[in-house]
């Protein structure tokens, strides 16, 4: 990031004074295709598309040198089972059955990924059908699970997308993280959903296409059914029933993108979306946060923290720790809680602040030995502070034994300041 970037980001959430990023602007008609690498830079990116929350796809160009592609495919554009197999068959894989609904999802098993091979293949020579249903092979942490020695031959990271928090954060705890492959025949879809803590997310078509339709956030609340649950798949004929779905606009359509193999999909924050494999397609995807959408990400924790509060409200009296119990369902249900988002939080902020004195030991403002530089750890320090100023004062965090914190959340937050405060001078 860039000194004249980072100001017009400062600024940008100044001028939102707290309010929700990205949440309620118009709506695009078209979603923006970005052709020529050498013409786009990072700074393009943030003020183009992560600031406004807005969706683009990238041409194949950007991802032309990847190994993946290469060595993933075979010259007719198909996945190339046999390289495949020797490299992964026996890996074992998640897979869902995108023919039986479960809630709002499908259920998933686990098979070795010799087995899927085999199933799609026969899959294939059904016309696109099996007995054993509609499978698809996701949420492949292909990273974390295969000891991957030769990462950087599968893909290289876009420099958009290097701002990544949530894995940061995970490779530090060194027990996961949100890195994806998702393999599947014509047919295979995703339902519709918002992605885990309003992340952003990126997906590479590596071979094969998908059909996105995106949904801007907040148009996700015309979907929901009488009982205020959203719809599993938005194409759904059940959507035309009004005394179902009395709120639907039936004039306001979902952005429709087609994703060619190659092409790289950037998913907004907070943006629903329903996916569809229109050929034999495979997909590395990534779930992302950084400075530009944690705030997104920590209005999304408050709102699931009601979520269950009003659930369990019935014993609110009867149990002393109620809150604490709130907590762990929370945990249980989201993913994360306070306490856990807090250590995120400062897990970044401890990694800034490192960059922040090795900036200004070697005195350099643009030094490139530091990651995204000095503007971009000035900009996070900004965030963080501004996010960890409303932890602190949420009357629930409040409720957080937080007494083997270390250090305390007040003291963090000063020292965020102090760090903002001397980052003005870069
Ligand atoms: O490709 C898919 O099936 C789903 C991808 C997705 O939902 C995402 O990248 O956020
Ligand atoms: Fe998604």
């Amino acid at each position: 990031m860039d000194r004249k970037t980072r100001t017009f980001a400062e600024q940008h959430y100044r001028d939102l004074g707290g309010r929700v990023p990205g949440v309620g602007g118009p709506a695009p008609s078209s979603v923006t295709f970005i052709q020529a690498p050498a013409a786009f830079s990072y700074a393009d990116f943030v003020k183009g598309f992560l600031l406004p929350n807005l969706p683009c796809v990238f041409s194949g160009s950007f991802t032309e040198d990847w190994g993946s592609r290469r060595r993933w495919v075979t010259s007719e554009g198909k996945p190339d089972f046999d390289y495949l197999l020797q490299k992964y068959g026996d890996v074992v894989v998640p897979v869902a059955n995108c023919g039986v609904r479960e809630y709002n999802s499908n259920p998933k098993e686990h098979m070795s990924f010799r087995d899927y091979v085999s199933y799609w293949k026969e899959y294939n020579r059904g016309g696109c059908s099996s007995p054993r249903g509609c499978l698809y092979l996701k949420d492949w942490h292909l990273c974390r699970d295969s000891l991957v020695d030769d990462l950087e031959d599968i893909f290289t990271l876009p420099v958009y997308f290097s701002s990544d928090w949530l894995n940061e954060f995970w490779d530090v705890l060194n027990v996961d993280d949100y890195r994806f492959v998702y393999m599947g025949p014509r047919g295979t879809w995703s339902p519709f959903h918002a992605d885990i803590f309003r992340s952003y997310s990126w997906s590479v078509n590596i071979c094969g296409r998908k059909k996105w339709l995106f949904f801007p956030p907040g148009h996700e609340e015309a979907l929901r059914d009488c009982h205020g649950g959203l719809p599993y798949d938005v194409t759904s004929p059940e959507l035309l029933d009004t005394r179902l779905y009395p709120r639907i606009q039936h004039d306001s359509l979902p952005l429709e993108v087609i994703q060619e193999a190659g092409e790289m999909v950037f998913v907004p924050s907070g943006w629903h979306h329903q996916v569809y494999n229109l050929d034999d397609t495979i997909s590395i995807n990534h779930n992302w946060v950084n400075g530009c959408n944690v705030a997104n990400m920590w209005h999304f924790l408050q709102q699931e923290l009601q979520a269950v509060q009003h659930e369990v409200a019935e014993w609110k009296d009867t149990m002393p720790d109620w809150h604490q119990h709130c907590q762990v369902i929370m945990k249980s249900c989201t993913g994360i809680n306070f306490e856990e988002f807090y250590h995120f939080l400062k897990v970044i902020a401890e990694k800034r602040f490192l960059v922040l004195r090795q900036g200004v030991k070697e005195g350099t403002g643009n030094s490139t030995s530091l990651g995204l530089g000095l503007q971009q750890a000035a900009f996070d320090v900004g965030r963080l502070a501004d996010v960890l100023a409303s932890v602190v004062a949420h009357p629930d965090f409040q409720r957080v034994d937080t007494s083997t914190f270390s250090p305390q959340p007040k003291e963090l937050l000063q020292q965020l300041e102090d760090a903002v405060a001397a980052a003005e001078a870069f």
